[in-house]
């Protein structure tokens, strides 16, 4: 659409949504809302300053110390030397082949966790395991940082894998809404962290339903340790960070004590609650998980605890627990005892009622959806099958051949001498960054696809710089969400930015594997293929998606894929009848004690669950580091991405930490104070916000500032895991801990 000037106006999609996009020549000069989203994201109002900025990667770079002695040393800390596109991806395609044929493509990580950018076809992560295995494989990754460890723990409970429980069995907002009458949520409902999706989500509904259930009069609690957890109208039950488990185990006790558990259901449907019951009434241990024990850990009074434990038992109740509680030690624990709770409720598989996992974490959790096939590239099969955990990079590197224990199996490390990395910041998302930074030092070679310098650019040898997807063209669409949009491409590539498809074309080509990874077709070639494949999966389940053309003129459609009613596919059908619909666990049932994980020894995740308390938290807090730190999602931007132009704001960085005044008036801190957050591990500046709507003793300092340079002892804009834990969750889970970590805060002089 043109306006008379030369600007254009186009709609596009990405992971916080839709919105539509101004173009004047080869710039992209605004944004603005995508009208049908009723409650759009202003994570775009930044992208005409991002995607110009000058922390572009502008053309192929090269570390001086590598180029010239191969030197390992230096990474972060050395000026880079830039070279014309073909003479860096001779030296890359000639180095990944020399670690190839020296130390077997088990050397080479590929995991590349991360979000990279919405759009199909130009998905890094595909992109980059596609030619990682048309040239013989690598080492990959398990899981996720957002849910690593509840997809280990929850198939073991309900038998089904967690990404297809939340997304297939768990209910829809309409149907909570209108059978739910208390909503019970650990972690809360944060409209803030439902702005995104993978892949996108365009009708942002969110906070529009939460204030629906409570105008509606539905008793909604927001369980932790941030009032702004959920949205105004929920009533806000402060808890100590990692101390939930014993929250549930006292509603439990209380359910148990007062005749309020329903037996027939768990007779029924679960199986071990006689070897749950013994811990949870203190007979094995001597300690009942009464609301008395609980209250001085959790911190929660015993008498709200017996109000709420019989409010649940007397109305159609839904638990809900955020990501958050399994992004901690012991994550395993909370997440397993929220489903035994549920079940000693007895109202799993009754609409809106029973427990569900991750509301609010991304928007897509609680749309109901027919689930309709994806538009997917193929990665081929990886020769090479080792797998880490996801979160366990930093260990990995530490330990090359060292064992580890996962779920059960005994693993060892493999030997990685080539890193390569595309569509993520492992120096935004993983714990303890000074460690990682250490071992980061241990391969030979780091090669990093990226559109911006950011740290994990600057800690590598090669940077091809890659393009943003307003530079290319692509289909979005995402399993969540009911819309399909051509993304067009709005300018061309900023400096010499190419896309990742080009660059691994360009390097398998080197290789002696062209053929095989590009079979052949260019970009636009595959993207009609894909695309008419999924047309054909849509149309054998009756719906009708219009051909490329007609889409690209569109720009977007509504798919008509709303679902209706309950969701039955898992647990109503299996409550009508066990026998008949069993549950894909080792019994058939809920499993409340798992034959399974009691089988695989583990002290830190037996066979039920249990109260095990972290290594750090406030019940083992020290004068070193008093305060419990949780280190969310910004609710500006997406993780680290388009940082760089945020970070120009006048007044906007260091990131801000809410702190509470019992915490801040000894310390003398005042809102917009400038301070400095610290423990054994490192310590970074922050901006004091002084709020009575975090637990006293608790404070919170979102992710996303990009990681500083090398060398500084203080960390300038505010990275949360320069001072976070690199630990597993347990050995079953072996996810991420972010949200376990003590520090210490004290106002920065000068
Ligand atoms: N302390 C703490 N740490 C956490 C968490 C926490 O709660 N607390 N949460 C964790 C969670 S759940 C997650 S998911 C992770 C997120 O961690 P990441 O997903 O690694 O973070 P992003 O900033 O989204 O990184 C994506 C990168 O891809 C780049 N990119 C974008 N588009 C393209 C493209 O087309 N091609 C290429 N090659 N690159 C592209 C972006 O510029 C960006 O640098 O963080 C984890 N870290
Ligand atoms: N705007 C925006 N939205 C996002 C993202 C983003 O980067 N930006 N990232 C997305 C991604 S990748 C993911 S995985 C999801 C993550 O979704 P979540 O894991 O649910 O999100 P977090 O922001 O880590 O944590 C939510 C809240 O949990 C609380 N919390 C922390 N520890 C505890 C605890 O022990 N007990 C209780 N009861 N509460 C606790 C904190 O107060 C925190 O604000 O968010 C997604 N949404
Ligand atoms: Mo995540």
């Amino acid at each position: 659409m043109a306006d008379g000037s030369n600007r254009q106006t186009r709609i596009t999609s990405s992971h916080w949504g839709a919105f539509e996009v101004d173009v004047e020549g080869d710039r992209i000069v605004a944004t603005r809302p995508f009208a049908p989203d009723p409650a759009p994201s202003r994570i775009p109002d930044i992208l005409p300053a991002a995607v110009h900025h000058r922390t572009r990667v502008a053309r192929p770079a090269i570390r001086r110390g590598w180029l010239d002695r191969r030197e390992r040393a230096g990474r972060g800390a050395e000026d880079f030397v830039e070279l014309p596109w073909d003479e860096a991806l001779d030296i890359a395609a000639a180095e990944i082949d020399r670690i190839r044929k020296t130390h077997g493509n088990e050397a080479i990580f590929g995991g590349s966790y991360g979000w990279g950018s919405a759009g199909r076809f130009h998905h890094a992560q595909s992109q980059v395991h596609r030619f990682l295995n048309a040239v013989g494989g690598y080492v990959s990754s398990f899981g996720s940082y957002s849910t690593g460890c509840a997809q280990a723990i929850m198939p073991h409970v309900f038998g089904v894998d967690f990404l297809k429980l939340l997304y297939e069995c768990q209910d829809g907002w309409q149907v909570i809404h209108d059978n739910t009458e208390t909503l019970v949520m650990f972690g809360g409902i944060n409209p803030k962290n439902s702005q995104v999706s993978m892949g996108g989500v365009t009708e942002h509904e969110t906070a529009g339903w939460i204030d629906r259930f409570v105008a509606k009069g539905m008793h909604c609690v927001n369980i932790g340790p941030q009032r702004v957890d959920a949205p105004g109208g929920c009533e806000w039950l402060p808890v100590r960070p990692g101390s939930d488990t014993t929250l549930m185990l006292a509603l439990a006790h209380v359910l148990e004590e007062e005749g309020l558990t329903d037996r027939a259901f768990l007779d029924r449907c679960s199986v071990g609650f006689e070897r749950f019951r013994p811990y949870l009434m203190g007979e094995t241990d001597g300690q009942p998980k009464s609301p008395d024990w609980a209250a001085p850990i959790c911190g929660v009074e015993p008498e709200t605890i017996r109000a709420l434990a019989r409010r649940m038992a007397s109305t159609r109740t839904l638990i809900t627990v955020a990501w958050s509680l399994q992004r901690a030690e012991h994550g395993e624990q909370p997440y397993w005892m929220s489903a035994v709770l549920a079940a000693m409720l007895g109202q799993i598989g009754l609409p809106g009622g029973g427990v569900g996992y991750g509301y609010g974490a991304i928007g897509g959790v609680g749309k109901a959806l027919i689930g309709l096939r994806g538009v997917t590239f193929s990665q081929f099969a990886n020769p090479v099958k080792k797998v880490i955990p996801v979160a366990r990079i930093g260990d990995m590197l530490r330990h090359p051949g060292g064992p580890y224990d996962f779920n059960g199996r005994r693993d060892t490390y493999p030997d990685i001498r080539l890193i390569y990395w595309a569509g993520g910041n492992p120096y935004h998302h993983h714990q303890d960054l000074n460690a990682l930074h250490e071992a980061w030092a241990q391969p030979e070679t780091v090669i990093v696809n990226e559109p911006w310098w950011t740290a994990t650019a600057k800690r590598a040898d090669i940077v091809f710089p890659a393009t943003t997807p307003y530079e290319r063209e692509d289909i979005g669409r995402s399993p969540l969400d009911d819309y399909l949009f051509h993304m067009p491409q709005l300018i061309p590539p900023v400096g010499e930015a190419r896309d990742d498809y080009s660059i691994f074309a360009g390097l398998a080509e080197r290789m002696g594997e062209g053929q095989v990874f590009t079979g052949g077709r260019s970009a636009e070639e595959w993207m009609g293929l894909l695309y008419e494949e999924y047309r054909g999966f849509a149309a054998e389940q009756g719906i009708e998606v219009p051909d490329l053309d007609t889409l690209k003129e569109k720009n977007w459609i509504k798919l008509p894929i709303q679902a209706d009613g309950p969701n039955r596919t898992l647990f109503p059908p299996f409550r009508e009848n066990p026998e008949g619909a069993p549950l894909p666990t080792p019994s058939g049932r809920i499993e409340i004690f798992s034959e399974t994980i009691a089988g695989f020894g583990y002290d830190d995740c037996p066979g039920h669950p249990v109260w095990l308390p972290p290594s750090e938290w406030l019940g083992a807090a020290t004068g070193d580091a008093p305060l419990h730190l949780v280190s969310p999602q910004p609710g500006d931007k997406l993780h680290s991405q388009l940082e760089s132009a945020l970070a120009d704001v006048p007044g906007a960085r260091p990131e801000t930490l809410v702190i509470h005044p019992d915490d801040a008036a000894p310390r003398g801190i005042a809102t917009g104070d400038l301070l400095r957050v610290f423990n054994a591990r490192g310590a970074c500046r922050a901006r004091a916000q002084v709020s009575t709507d975090i637990h006293a003793g608790v404070v919170a300092l979102p992710t996303g500032a990009w990681f500083g340079d090398p060398g500084g002892n203080i960390d300038p804009d505010g990275n949360p895991n320069v001072l976070t834990r690199d630990v597993g969750t347990s050995r079953l889970g072996q996810g991420s801990s972010a949200h376990t970590a003590l520090v210490q805060v004290a106002r920065l002089e000068g």
